[in-house]
């Protein structure tokens, strides 16, 4: 029998990318995106890519790019080196026990490592986890440029080129009035054409928001994402139960643990699932199973991930047997480069699944070198954040 390969390198670095306008959500305003980047390099010339993105540095969550890249650079990397890459759940199994949470970081790594036995073995990521039950996803966009003129005159250019038909709208930053006011002018905009959805990224109380999503439902919202905070579990059980609007947990959903706390509590309609949240896609898989078995609506989340993680997404998303709410994989097309020889399939308001063995995507090596932090000439280097030598 052959020798099985080896994990020879893992290699990480960071790629900084403008947004094609500012993106505005309750805790910041993204005007770029840092993708941290894995490659796990085998003995066999096999290479596994994965992603790991969040919002705004730490104004999300616990993790930024730079601390992912810092984990798996100290952390991760002894318990993969030698190791053999096709066993995923014990090399996975190995770090959980020597790292505690860090779920983006996790879930990069495991990425890169589906990716690679996919290549090995001629398979998509999504063939590995059990096969996708379909082949597009439909794909919402986020409206978030902070005016209401320019959030419609985005949504009817969506509408026009087929491209979405369900639009996000990110509020909790402004006075509540204010963000009900710009919700109802969009969704009177919009009409029956387009399905409008709201994410308050856990600005409101619950006394604001047992209000607030009245008149939210009156206006034809269909869906509030995470009103409150994460921590408040009853909280989100109480609006959940006296309202009939659908309510989804987003932040509050850290893995398999907390999903289970959630369903049980009957504390959410509507569960969305993110990878990098999750802890990686098998931690997402067992969400959405926890949800199936709850009697909970799904829904694909993102972290903005670029490629790497929303293609990732994609092929877990593409296995679930009910998907009821769609998806919001739409990360790339925020960022102004294209970071693949060959585009993403977005069209008729969703995303083709790769067929390809692993992830199924190869990246535009020369595009990805420009963007790379450690480059003296990255081309945001004069006029952003980003500080010389960082
Ligand atoms: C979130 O909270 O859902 C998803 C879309 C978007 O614009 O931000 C993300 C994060
Ligand atoms: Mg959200």
């Amino acid at each position: 029998m052959a020798k099985p390969p080896r994990i020879e390198r893992v290699e990480t670095f960071l790629v900084d990318l403008p947004t094609i306008r500012p993106h505005r959500l309750a805790m910041t305003t993204m005007n770029a995106q840092t993708l941290m980047l894995v490659r796990i390099h085998a003995s066999d010339g096999i290479v596994g890519l994965g992603e790991g993105t969040t919002i705004g540095g730490l104004a999300y969550g616990a993790e930024s790019p730079e601390s992912m890249k810092l984990a798996i650079d100290t952390y991760f990397t002894p318990h993969l080196l030698n190791g053999d890459p096709d066993r995923i759940a014990m090399l996975m199994t190995t770090i959980g026990k020597a790292v505690r949470d860090n779920h983006f970081a996790k879930c990069a790594v495991e990425t890169a490592l589906l990716d690679a036995l996919g290549k090995r073995r001629g398979l998509s990521v999504a063939e590995l986890l059990g096969g996708r039950v379909r082949d597009r996803l439909p794909v919402a966009w986020t409206l978030a440029s902070g005016d209401t003129a320019r959030d419609i005159a985005e949504a009817e250019e969506m509408l026009s080129r087929r491209r979405h038909n369900i639009f996000k709208l990110k509020i909790g930053r402004n006075e509540v009035g204010a963000d009900i006011a710009h919700v109802a002018a969009i969704k009177r905009a919009l009409g029956d054409r387009a399905s409008v959805r709201v994410d308050v990224n856990q600005a409101w109380s619950e006394a604001v928001a047992a209000r607030a999503i009245a008149e939210l439902q009156t206006a034809g919202v269909d869906l509030v994402e995470q009103p409150i905070a994460q921590a408040n579990r009853s909280g989100m059980a109480r609006l959940a139960a006296n309202s009939t609007m659908p309510i989804m947990a987003d932040e509050a959903l850290y893995g398999p643990q907390t999903a289970f706390d959630y369903a049980s509590h009957a504390a959410a309609d509507v569960f969305a699932v993110k990878i990098s949240q999750s802890g990686g896609l098998f931690a997402g898989g067992r969400v959405a199973t926890i949800a199936d078995a709850a009697g909970i609506g799904l829904y694909g989340g993102t972290m903005l991930e670029g490629a790497i993680g929303s293609v990732a997404s994609a092929h877990l998303f593409a296995t679930f047997p009910h998907l009821e709410w769609g998806t919001e994989l739409f990360g790339p097309l925020l960022l102004t480069e294209e970071l693949l020889v060959k585009p993403l399939d977005y069209a008729e308001f969703s995303l083709a699944i790769p067929t390809g063995p692993g992830l199924g995507i190869e990246l535009d090596e020369a595009k990805l070198n420009r963007f790379r932090r450690d480059r003296d000439d990255h081309p945001m280097r004069a006029t952003s954040t980003l500080k010389a030598g960082a």
